[in-house]
């Protein structure tokens, strides 16, 4: 059966797994081509300008980075809204979702590929130090709900859990560890993992062990 949307992923993929949270909170359905990133097919190259996971085709619009794409859904599918209505609020939203591409998402690719001991160290705590940067923030929060803008799910909430939701792989398959003085994470983190829609799109840190150690084996 053809859908109207089309996503490109592929399955350890952070990124991609954020628009598959936004398909399944605004109920939904696309096309999923699975794409092996060691050895991308041609039909993907030509459409993908940087090569990379994710891309959406919505009739004639085709669109990649996962920020970019996560708010043209909202904006295409408005219901449920996943941004927050007043301008200071949804500026503060897109923060967070620069927060996690250019500090937290980045510093981890960076520490999963490194392989200077003393780099690595460094990246470990710069790692540390974002989670406990986001601690922070929902400490500050939490009297206004369980997510990281207040009371509503936003794509700040979806564009950070993908790297939660695979912590415990990391911890498991590296020397990186979480930080053991933020309180608040383990609260919303679980409030946002609670949500059928989450739940939906889940792995299990078994799952994901497997899956990492038979990609990096390849
Ligand atoms: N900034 C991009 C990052 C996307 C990205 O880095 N995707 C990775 C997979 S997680 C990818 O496709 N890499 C291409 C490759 O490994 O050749 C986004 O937010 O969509």
């Amino acid at each position: 059966m053809t859908h109207e949307l089309s996503l490109y992923t592929f399955k350890l993929c952070p990124f991609a797994h954020r628009v598959r949270l936004v398909l399944a909170e605004k109920g939904l359905s696309a096309d999923m081509i699975e794409i092996d990133l060691k050895n991308k097919p041609d039909d993907f190259t030509e459409i993908s300008p940087y090569g990379h996971v994710p891309l959406l085709l919505h009739g004639e619009t085709r669109l990649w980075e996962s920020a970019v794409i996560m708010e043209y859904l909202d904006e295409a599918f408005p219901q449920p809204p996943l941004m927050p209505a007043e301008p200071s609020e949804r500026a503060h939203a897109r923060l967070w979702i620069d927060f996690a591409d250019s500090r937290l998402l980045a510093a981890t690719h960076r520490f999963i590929f490194e392989r200077d001991d003393a780099l690595r160290r460094q990246l470990i705590e710069q790692i540390q130090d974002d989670v406990r940067v986001l601690d922070r923030a929902l400490q500050d929060r939490k009297a206004q709900g369980p997510y990281l803008m207040g009371a509503r799910l936003t794509l700040a909430d979806i564009a950070l859990h993908p790297w939660f939701e695979q912590v415990a792989t990391l911890q498991k398959l590296s020397p990186f560890r979480m930080p053991d003085d933020c309180p608040a994470i383990s609260d919303w983190s679980g409030a946002v993992a609670a949500r059928p829609a989450v739940r939906q799109c889940a792995r299990t840190d078994e799952w994901y062990e497997d899956s990492y150690r038979l990609y990096l084996a390849a």
